[in-house]
């Protein structure tokens, strides 16, 4: 069959079994259409589901060159896996929904950097269907160069592709289609009409504007100016005044260890995170002779406590007891599994005293539930008390609905090492680049990677090289 031929008739199928229909309908986006089109409805016609992913392969010009093949979730899968299957390329599959975010991966299956990954779709009208597709792949290290759909309405999806690097290949235009039926005598010329009417009325669809690109980093200097809290602005100082993104996690056995590490290191880092609690040999000056070496060298001092109580509770607990945390660390953070009445219990001490605190809004470790809704949680919390709150620990913001999102606020990230993995009790490690780079934090924080090196300040100049270069290359 010749493909004009084949077009043809599919086209006639489609319309027979109603995945094409005429009459008045309201649309997602609130128009009455004259035009109806469910491509769903194929899966139950395996026959002409299979000569729809012929058709459309055939449909592309011979120079076109793919590695793998990716099908728009949900309708356009099934083609997309007759594609693969019958022509022995193999496919991906994008996740619509990242629920667990951090640990969930955007995209199943295998693939190498820069392979060339071709989208298949059902229907394009804007294009950001395949936008939407394109963005995770192409952040996964794949390449995104064309665009094959069944149908094109016209709708401004072609162009707003070219503008993003995608040229889309359809096996018929919606008016092309409409005319076809109209000579097979399917429908009037008045309905043919009256489509065309319609499309010509509602030529340009706006494509929502794209999520900003995590990766696209505004500079730490800029957003010195943008934080509300003393400390956050103090800490984006530091970190541009000293190239340094790299917060040392001092999990050392002995305070006089901890003091030790800090001096060795100090020059590197642009803040030490301590967990006061494990310090055998704790006396009360630990506080004044660890911001001693933090002045010394201009770094901030980080407790890990996590609080977690109710508000009241969590007074007593950053101000009292032997460790009297309020004096001598710049920054804490929390949970806020107990709401956010922590938040403004710690900040009835902290806030007088410039401290800021991180909202715990993920964590590093394996099976953790800080995710999804807990996350969302965590972020509206943080602007609703964005004098005291700098910002986060946190995992994956780039794969937070919204991004990273206000860029006053700041980023930690654990679970750093050099080479990806884990260890045997749930920790999970990404490497600089990719938590900077992919990942979209601004901070890492390194400990058993710099603590057990053979040579802890040289490793900490490493880490902090790769994590610098990270945000410098995607600085705009
Ligand atoms: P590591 O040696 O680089 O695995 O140490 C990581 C540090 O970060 C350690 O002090 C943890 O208590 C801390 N951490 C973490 O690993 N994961 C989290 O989600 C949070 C803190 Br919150």
């Amino acid at each position: 069959m010749s493909s004009a031929a084949s077009m043809e008739s599919l086209i006639l199928q489609l319309h027979e079994i109603s995945a094409v229909k005429f009459g008045s309908f309201k649309l997602k986006s609130g128009i009455t259409s004259p035009i109806y089109i469910d491509l769903r409805l194929i899966v139950s016609y395996p026959t002409l589901l299979s000569q729809i992913s012929q058709t459309l392969i055939a449909s592309l010009p011979s120079a076109t060159s793919y590695d793998v093949v990716c099908g728009v979730p949900y309708t356009a899968l099934p083609i997309a896996t007759c594609i693969s299957t019958a022509n022995a390329v193999p496919m991906l599959m994008r996740r619509k929904e990242i629920k667990d975010y951090g640990t969930a991966k955007a995209i199943e299956g295998a693939f190498k950097e820069n392979q060339i990954c071709l989208i298949i779709e059902d229907l394009v009208t804007s294009g950001a269907s395949v936008l939407e597709t394109a963005a995770p792949l192409r952040a996964a290290g794949l390449k995104v160069t064309d665009a094959v759909v069944m149908i094109d309405r016209e709708q401004g999806g072609r162009e707003n592709l070219a503008q993003n690097g995608i040229t889309l290949h359809s096996i018929v235009k919606l008016t092309e289609m409409v005319r076809i039926l109209k000579e097979k005598g399917r429908v009037s010329e008045e309905t043919e009409g009256m489509v065309l009417k319609f499309l010509e009325d509602n030529r340009k669809v706006a494509v929502p504007a794209p999520a900003a690109d995590p990766r696209v980093k505004v500079p730490y200097g800029d957003r010195a100016k943008m934080a509300k809290n003393p400390t956050s602005k103090r800490l984006f100082e530091v970190m541009v005044k000293k190239e340094s993104n790299l917060c040392l996690a001092a999990d050392v056995a002995t305070a006089a260890e901890l003091l030790d590490i800090a001096e060795k290191v100090g020059q590197e880092i642009c803040m030490l995170k301590t967990h006061v609690d494990i310090l055998p040999d704790f006396t009360p000056d630990f506080g004044s002779k660890l911001r001693e070496i933090a002045d010394k060298h201009n770094f901030l001092i980080f407790e890990d406590r996590k609080f977690a109580d109710i508000g009241n509770t969590v007074t007593m607990q950053y101000e009292g007891g032997i460790f009297r945390i309020l004096d001598w660390a710049d920054i804490v953070n929390a949970h806020i599994i107990s709401g956010p009445g922590i938040v403004d219990g710690l900040k009835l001490k902290g806030l007088p005293r410039g401290r800021g605190l991180l909202l715990l809004a993920e964590m590093s470790s394996a099976g953790n539930l800080a995710k999804g809704d807990y996350t969302a949680a965590a972020m509206k919390i943080a602007e609703e008390h964005s004098d005291f709150v700098i910002g986060f620990i946190s995992v994956n913001p780039a794969s937070w609905p919204g991004g990273p999102g206000n860029p006053a606020f700041i980023h930690a990230t654990p679970g750093v090492q050099l080479v990806k993995g884990g260890d045997a009790l749930g920790q999970q490690y990404n490497t600089p680049y990719s938590v900077i780079a992919d990942r979209g934090s601004d901070i890492i924080i390194v400990g058993r990677g710099i603590i057990k090196a053979a040579d802890p300040a040289e490793t900490a100049r490493e880490y902090r090289l790769q994590g610098w270069d990270a945000y410098s290359i995607n600085c705009k």
